[in-house]
């Protein structure tokens, strides 16, 4: 009998790629943990990508970790990145010497598509949409996947080998590649994440370190000259290496002087546009701008093309997006941090003092190391929706007392707006899903958004 696939975690990126395997005739079993139920309650999208599986007759286990035992029917195991590599059906895979990897590996290795693969702690989102948008306004037909939330496995079948795939690569991901080798990659930016998972920050380094470990001749790597430990990482790069600076003149890649990108090619230093008309702000957009415009120039794409796609290009909407300053104060719509990990990666991002407005349906998590953040960050949390009790406890514990409870959006604003002073930044990030009060997390963004305009217009 045909050996089988087993797919571990039955999530976003676990469904697409048993999707794959099935149409490349793979007979898949597909675990996770939880209940199916649960796992569709938290991901509504892949509820009818699931029962088309299930209509395939797909072999599921759900509920429990997976009986190391099923190795012995086994081909290879295809990890959701989420799953660490510690669970004992991975252990008894090992030692059987049976093929463990994740989906960016099984997607390199069933397309001829190439790739551009953007990591960091930071702006990866950000920077992984304009480069898609900027390859799109090229001409070439663009996939803006991965990480970012939208599984590779969905267009490897369909992508032709002049097209590209722009993708959000996350350490998880690079930990279970073999020979994933990236036409253009970016390292944007290194500071300490997920260190559950890792124990030490130079194990989360390697494992970033690794988008880069297969680029040789033809490749090209391009990396953030401002971050002393990103910069590092070039000596050991085997291909091409292009850098970005704030600061200074890089002698290829891309940089800013008095106001103004510039493109260095290597001979000339080509004018992209003055920084003031990025539609995305701030220093660390500018430097997300600044990578996205080499991985585009150094793969053909032309500077009127880059210049016209960083004007327009406004952000991600929900995403860290600034909507306003009213009196002094940033209004930041953060709605699609729908858990704690988002809303931590969204206060690391803050410079300036936060008022944090937070609360929402009830995913079971822990809000332990949000509070940790909270605690140096935010200055006021106002709390909402089921988890705010929840959250107000979690506070408590930590002896963390600046927390006040509102019934809904209208009054979380008009408080955030009566406690902030010039300076502050009210950040919505609820580092809860949207669902015990709106339909899904855009409505929440701009029922916010709304509110913080009415605030404008009442002061104008
Ligand atoms: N599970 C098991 N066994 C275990 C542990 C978990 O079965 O031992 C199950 C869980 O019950 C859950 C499933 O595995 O149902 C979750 O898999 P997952 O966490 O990999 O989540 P997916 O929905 O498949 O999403 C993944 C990425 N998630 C993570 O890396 C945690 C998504 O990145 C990505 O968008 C998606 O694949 C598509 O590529 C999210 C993320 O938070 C946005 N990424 C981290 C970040 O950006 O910081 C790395």
């Amino acid at each position: 009998m045909d050996k089988k696939v087993l797919v571990i975690g039955a999530a976003r990126s676990g469904v697409a790629v048993s999707q794959l395997l099935m149409n490349h005739g793979k007979h898949v079993i597909l675990t996770d943990n939880r209940a199916e139920d649960l796992v569709l309650a938290e991901f509504p999208q892949i509820r009818a990508q699931m029962k088309a599986l299930e209509d395939k007759g797909i072999e599921t286990v759900f509920g429990r970790q997976i009986d190391p035992s099923v190795v012995a029917e086994l081909e290879q195991i295809v990890m959701s990145p989420g799953v660490p590599l510690t669970i004992p059906v991975i252990v008894a895979a090992k030692e059987a010497g049976i093929p463990v990897i994740g989906e960016v590996e099984l997607c390199y290795q069933l397309t001829k598509t190439p790739f551009i693969a953007i990591t960091g702690t930071n702006g990866k989102t950000t920077t992984t949409t304009l480069t898609g948008e900027i390859f799109a306004a090229s001409g070439r037909k663009t996939y803006t996947v991965g990480n970012i939330g939208d599984p590779i496995s969905n267009y490897v079948d369909e992508a032709a080998p002049e097209d590209i795939f722009v993708s959000e690569i996350s350490a998880f991901q690079l930990e279970t590649i073999v020979d994933f080798r990236p036409r253009g990659a970016a390292i944007l930016n290194l500071s300490p994440d997920h260190l559950d998972r890792y124990g030490k920050m130079e194990n989360y380094v390697a494992a970033k370190a690794r988008i880069f470990e297969n680029q040789g001749e033809g490749d090209f790597l391009v990396l953030n000259a401002d971050d002393a430990q990103v910069y590092a990482l070039g000596q050991n790069a085997k291909c091409e290496k292009y850098y970005f600076s704030l600061d200074k003149k890089v002698a290829k890649g891309a940089y800013t002087m008095d106001g103004i990108i510039y493109i260095n090619d290597g001979v000339n230093s080509l004018m992209v546009c003055p920084v003031a008309e990025v539609g995305i702000k701030g220093p660390h957009n500018i430097q997300n701008a600044l990578a996205a415009a080499v991985l585009a120039y150094f793969s053909g794409v032309s500077i009127e093309v880059i210049a016209q796609t960083l004007r327009t290009f406004k952000g991600v909407e929900h995403r860290q997006e600034f909507v306003a300053t009213v009196q002094g104060v940033d209004y930041i719509n953060d709605s699609k941090g729908t858990n704690t990990n988002a809303t931590i990666t969204a206060l690391n991002a803050m410079t300036k003092p936060v008022i944090l407005i937070a609360g929402g349906y009830d995913k079971k998590e822990s809000y332990d190391g949000l509070m940790d953040v909270a605690m140096d960050k935010v200055k006021r949390m106002i709390l909402l929706g089921d988890t705010a009790s929840d959250i107000e406890a979690c506070a408590a514990r930590k002896g963390y007392l600046n927390t006040v409870r509102v019934k809904d959006y209208e009054e979380a604003v008009r408080v955030a707006a009566g406690c902030a002073v010039p300076g502050d930044v009210v950040l919505l990030s609820p580092a809860c899903a949207s669902w015990d009060m709106f339909d899904n997390y855009e409505i929440r963004g701009q029922v916010f958004k709304d509110l913080v305009k009415r605030l404008g217009a009442s002061d104008e």
